[in-house]
């Protein structure tokens, strides 16, 4: 089956958007993977299709309706769907390329995106739906957070990019920043490409980008590069010290 990505929204015309074109663009020409966006207020109530309503308490802005939600994903979702239900939110856990890479492998994924303050909590709660943020800064809705969800996902599509970003390489730089590029000239505006990029010393060239990917990781990123450093000790413990035993000697550099 191909991958299958569902988003309920008030606003269908923002799908595909940025994802119609380039890589993700083709590959949905293709048919390596399918889009479907709905319109939520499909499933509005009354003559003027309402799916909101103000808050209980009192407060700014308004909240989407439990029962509109509820009715728009029954239509849109099977009750044998396999597909993991996100809700695209600022209250959600921040979306890491392990998600991405989870999703990928799966059959797909229903976006689920709110407007206005959100959605009513007891739907959320009622659904399972996993609430998902994209970054500490807030949107006016969630939409542009799917689709930057999606294009996540959908590069690491097989036949999505043509065998870029390959196994090795990711490896290579598990867990850091990515080193800095340079293509010609080698000398522009009186600024030369490092010397060791045109050396052809191909484990001097490693090094190098390995040291510069270190540095930028723990200069710009100090969580990031704390997240290393404990993977990388936890990489060289032994399965006994993982599971809590005491702690013996590890072997090796
Ligand atoms: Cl998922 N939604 C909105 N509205 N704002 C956000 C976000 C999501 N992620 C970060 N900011």
């Amino acid at each position: 089956m191909t991958w299958h990505a569902t988003v309920l929204t008030l606003f269908p015309a923002m799908f595909p958007g940025p994802l119609g074109a380039s890589l993700a663009g083709r590959a949905l020409e293709e048919g390596l993977w399918r889009l479907d966006a709905h319109d939520i207020r499909e499933h509005g109530l009354g003559r003027h299709r309402n799916v909101d309503d103000t808050p209980f308490g009192g407060g700014a802005g308004m909240v989407m309706r439990p029962d509109v939600i509820d009715t728009a994903l029954a239509a849109h979702r099977a009750p044998d769907d396999a597909r993991p239900l996100i809700y695209l939110t600022p209250r959600g856990r921040l979306l890491t390329q392990a998600d991405a890479a989870r999703w990928a492998k799966g059959p797909g994924l229903v976006l689920l995106c709110g407007r206005y303050e959100g959605l009513d909590q007891r739907v959320i709660e009622s659904t399972g739906a996993e609430e998902v943020s994209v970054g500490d800064y807030v949107l006016s809705g969630g939409e542009p957070a799917a689709l930057v969800l999606l294009d996540a996902c959908l590069r690491l599509l097989p036949g999505v990019m043509g065998g870029a970003g390959s196994a090795e390489e990711e490896s290579f730089t598990d867990g850091l920043l990515e080193y800095p590029h340079y293509t010609r000239p080698a000398e522009w505006q009186g600024r030369a490409v490092p010397p060791v990029l045109l050396s052809g010393d191909h484990g001097a060239i490693r090094d190098w980008r390995r040291d510069r990917a270190e540095d930028a990781t723990r200069t710009r990123r100090p969580d990031l590069w704390a997240a290393h450093l404990s993977q990388r000790m936890a990489g060289r413990r032994s399965p006994a010290d993982a599971t809590g035993s005491v702690a013996t000697a590890s072997a090796g550099p």
